[in-house]
């Protein structure tokens, strides 16, 4: 508690010094965030498909960034095969089929 930077003092607490910190969410592979993971994901994640350690190029009007937010299941900065076994698992909820 502390004082109230409009000069004003209250009994009680201060609540003019609150910071929201905000919290970016998980990739998660629903690239339209239409709360599903289906076709229309899957064609963007496609074209997002770059390999491993490579920095994805989609050839439309979505960028590099935009691949990694969406699809960058496991978090190393590419979307790779590994991105698109997790993204199976996320789409299915079970382990993907053996190759
Ligand atoms: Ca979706
Ligand atoms: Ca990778
Ligand atoms: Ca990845």
């Amino acid at each position: 508690m502390g004082p109230s930077d409009g000069g004003l003092s209250y009994q009680g607490w201060n609540i003019d010094d609150v910071e929201f910190i905000g919290i970016p969410q998980p990739n998660n592979g629903d690239e339209d965030g239409d709360g599903d993971i289906d076709g229309a994901d899957m064609r963007v994640f496609a074209e997002c498909l770059s390999g491993p350690g490579v920095w994805p190029e989609p050839p439309d009007l979505m960028t590099g960034e935009d691949c990694i937010h969406a699809f960058d299941l496991d978090a190393d900065e590419d979307v790779d095969l590994e991105d698109a076994s997790l993204l199976d698992l996320v789409r299915t909820g079970l382990p993907a089929p053996p190759e």
